[in-house]
């Protein structure tokens, strides 16, 4: 009743202010999915991108050289990581921070390495190749490349940190600590001295036809909150197909690594029920190559982390 007799009184003036405040409140999110996806395409060029090999070198100086062009202060880690068979994997984590004053810190990061086995692949012949990673690596990294590209267009409140991890694949099964190396490295050895930040988002397989996201297990532990925020607008953007609010399993992955240091991180990765190893048909295969990824993937997950990124939250 009150209500009605307010906008009796002050009908039109109160659809102007209702109208001015929705728009202030929406959060204007620019993200480029055919930019994200050259980004994909630039980094399965150089070849696998497997440490120890020239396309992983290469592929790394790239990529540090990209988040400059885009304005984040760049800090490399070189690291000699010793593999569960005793390879000295000589690695890199690149880390881009964007508004690096700011107290606030939200970090997002993928792992850049390559499998150097497709050991997942159906014809025996192929266990001992390198995988092309368009998926399995590449994907996370291009989305992040083309929110690093829009940060610098459109600097945001909050600090925002791009991290891309290395040594992430090179681990075998029944060996947790074989995979997720350069993460692990990472948090034992902060770059920025006492850095840590409030929160993070790992992007691991984003890039697949048809994928969907279901909540992972340990993400669901340690950053409930996180997590709904980000189904949430993935939702009200028209997302919820691939976004579905189920179940997805529990993910060896590098936010185990950030979780153990404190740090409530979401891991955003593919989950495929009906495989047994509920990842993407072509994980770990040589067919994770440029033909399965999709650039409608790569921007619902890029719009949703890039809304949230520059929102208040
Ligand atoms: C395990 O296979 C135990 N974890 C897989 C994590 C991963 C590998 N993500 C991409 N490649
Ligand atoms: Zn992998």
């Amino acid at each position: 009743m009150i209500a009605t007799l307010a906008l009796a009184g002050c009908g039109g003036k109160k659809a102007e202010a209702v109208a001015a405040e929705e728009s202030a409140s929406e959060v204007v999110v620019n993200f480029d999915a055919d930019s994200a996806y050259s980004y994909v395409a630039r980094q399965v060029a150089f070849g696998p991108r497997v440490p120890n090999t020239e396309a992983h070198r290469l592929c790394g100086e790239w990529l540090a050289s990209e988040l400059r062009r885009h304005g984040a202060e760049v800090t490399e880690q070189n690291a000699e990581l010793k593999a569960f068979d005793g390879t000295i994997l000589k690695a890199k984590n690149i880390l881009g921070r964007y508004n690096p004053d700011a107290d606030s810190r939200l970090l997002l990061l993928a792992h850049w390495d390559c499998r150097p086995w497709a050991d997942q692949d159906p014809d025996p012949a192929n266990h001992k190749t390198p995988v092309d990673g368009a998926n399995d690596g590449a994907s996370g990294v291009g989305v992040l490349l083309e929110i690093a590209r829009q940060l610098k267009l459109k600097s945001p409140e909050k600090g925002v940190d791009i991290l891309f991890v290395d040594a992430e694949d090179w681990g075998t099964e029944g060996s947790e600590e074989s995979w997720a190396m350069g993460a692990r490295y990472f948090v034992e050895n902060p770059p920025i001295d006492g850095y840590l930040p409030d929160e993070a988002i790992l992007l691991d397989m984003v890039g697949g036809k048809g994928a969907v996201f279901c909540r992972e297990y340990f993400s669901e532990q340690a950053a409930p909150r996180l997590a709904q925020s980000l189904w949430g607008i993935a939702a009200s953007r028209g997302y919820g197909d691939l976004f579905q609010n189920k179940f997805g399993g529990a993910v060896t992955d590098d936010h185990v690594q950030l979780i153990a240091r404190g740090i409530p991180t979401v891991d955003i990765i593919e989950y495929h029920p009906e495989q047994e190893s509920g990842f993407n048909p072509h994980w770990h295969t040589i067919t994770d190559n440029m033909d399965n990824i999709d650039p409608v993937t790569l921007k619902a997950v890029g719009e949703t982390v890039l809304h949230y990124s520059i929102s208040n939250y």
